[in-house]
């Protein structure tokens, strides 16, 4: 375990937050992956954690504290700074509604059909500078200050919603050190062009702002540096995995995040688990297929639909034996793409199952809601887990899901899934845009031999179980570390 350091850690969203409800202010705990990963840090380091005020307590919160750090106390009791930035939030629509989720998110997850979209009008650019730059710009500024407190303290940037801010940080304090973690996949340089020039240079230049930039596996790495040198001239040094820029040399890792084993292990014997598993054990078919996503198009639950009608037509023996739980956490449904994959995917499944539904058995059960111990329950009895993303940088699922599994469930994973860099021997791989395979995989994993299967399961356990998410943190630090002891580039 690495020692215990100062750390500001800085990302959209922060760890909790908060609600007015009962005539009390209530704190829950932040969604999304990167939030539940991070929380860890919290309790083996002095973390100030700086983030945007969600919701409209949040905003409360953060003037009440004259957007200053105030003290928090994690579940287990160890106590962190927070400080929320109430930002403007026009400023904030620009920069979340339209550029970083649409226009990154989409351009990182090669979803755009471009024959059609996007169209960089004179309302993206206005977007960019008035709304993503702005708030880096007043996430950079609440950085500075945090070092000017603490100048020994190392920042820890995450995702895609503040590459510029670390290049404003850079600037004002030369001698920081700054790492940043890219959660999402990095596209080839040529698709970086969808982006007008001085919108992909200000990207690519503000990540190398950093000491450190870190990706979960090396596809995405690779990908990055190509592109760093196509786009602002970045000098790869491949034997090191890193860059030469602006004369200094940036560390570009590879390591994939991982999940607290023993976290799911408790959750699994919890009442809210155990509760969530009895109402799942209603109506269980013999087999059961299942797939957990937030409603994202990268996620690729439409054609996953698509696959699992393949597989019903190829196999009529299965009717009424099998079921596909489709358990969809409701994301970003301000964004027109996103509401409009909802409707999609209730689309699809209502035609899937007005072509076989037959004596109360419904082949693919759609769930939309918000709902940890029903997932975690579904974690356990699954025969197969489906994991077919168009591009994921990881995909926390295919981790999480094999560990409380007790069916010695099979998982069929996306090659464009980070977590097969590290899985791939031990899954059944598919090409997310091929639906026939698909549906081969899915009936070849509902008749792999016991044996076979539990091979399978135990591999993807010891890997994970070896390589956790305490691993992954040490990793980000030691990264920090290693290069702070490196002569300049
Ligand atoms: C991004 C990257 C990368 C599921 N249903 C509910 C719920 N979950 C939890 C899961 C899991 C998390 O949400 C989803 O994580 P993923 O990794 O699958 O996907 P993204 O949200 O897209 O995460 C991804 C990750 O960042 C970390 O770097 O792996 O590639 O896209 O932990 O268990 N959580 C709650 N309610 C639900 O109904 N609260």
């Amino acid at each position: 375990m690495a020692s215990r350091r100062n750390l500001i850690v800085v990302s959209n969203r922060g760890p909790v937050t908060f609600t007015w409800s009962g005539g009390e202010r209530v704190a829950r705990r932040g969604g999304g992956g990167l939030v539940t990963a991070l929380r860890s840090l919290v309790l083996h380091h002095d973390v100030t954690w700086i983030a945007s005020a969600m919701s409209d307590e949040d905003r409360v919160v953060a003037l009440d504290n004259n957007e200053e750090p105030f003290e928090e106390t994690a579940r287990d009791g160890s106590t962190y700074r927070l400080r929320l930035i109430a930002h403007d939030e026009q400023a904030y629509d620009w920069f979340y509604n339209v550029i970083a989720n649409p226009m990154l998110w989409f351009l990182q997850h090669h979803l755009w059909d471009l024959a059609a979209a996007p169209t960089i009008d004179h309302g993206i650019h206005h977007a960019w500078l008035e709304g993503y730059v702005s708030i880096n710009r007043a996430f950079a500024e609440a950085v500075i200050e945090e070092l000017e407190r603490d100048p020994h303290a190392s920042v820890f940037f995450h995702d895609y919603h503040l590459y510029v801010a670390p290049r404003i940080v850079r600037d004002a304090r030369p001698d920081a050190r700054l790492v940043h973690f890219v959660h999402i996949p990095w596209a080839a340089a040529d698709y970086w062009t969808v982006l007008p020039l001085e919108i992909r240079r200000a990207i690519h230049d503000g990540l190398l702002a950093n000491d450190v930039v870190g990706f979960h596996t090396r596809r995405w790495r690779r990908n990055f540096i190509r592109a760093a040198e196509d786009i602002v001239g970045a000098v790869p040094d491949w034997a090191h995995d890193s860059v030469g820029y602006d004369g200094r040399r940036i560390a570009v890792t590879a390591s994939p995040i991982s999940v607290d084993p023993a976290e799911f292990d408790e959750l699994a014997h919890s009442p809210a688990v155990i509760g969530a598993g009895r109402k799942l054990a209603h109506n269980r078919p013999e087999k059961r297929v299942l797939r957990v996503d937030r409603t994202d198009p990268s996620k690729n639950i439409v054609r996953g639909f698509r696959a699992f009608e393949l597989y019903l037509d190829a196999h009529p023996e299965m009717h009424r034996r099998v079921d596909l739980l489709a358990l969809l956490d409701p994301s970003r449904q301000e964004i027109p793409e996103y509401a409009e994959y909802v409707a999609a995917i209730q689309r699809e499944a209502r035609r899937v199952n007005d072509r076989f539904q037959q004596d109360g058995w419904i082949p693919i059960d759609v769930q939309i809601s918000d709902n940890f111990p029903r997932v975690v329950a579904a974690y356990k009895d699954f025969d197969v887990l489906f994991v077919n993303a168009i591009f994921d940088g990881l995909n926390l699922v295919a981790k999480e899901a094999p560990l409380v599994n007790q069916r010695d469930g099979v998982l069929i994973l996306s090659e464009n899934a980070g977590a097969h860099e590290e899985l791939g021997d031990w899954v059944l791989s598919v090409n997310p845009f091929d639906v026939a395979a698909q549906a081969d995989a899915i009936h070849r994993a509902i008749e792999m031999p016991a044996d076979e299967r539990r091979d399978r399961i135990e591999a993807v356990r010891g890997w994970v179980r070896e390589h956790d998410l305490a691993e992954w943190i040490d990793l980000q630090l030691q990264a920090l570390d290693a290069e702070s002891m490196v002569a300049p580039g």
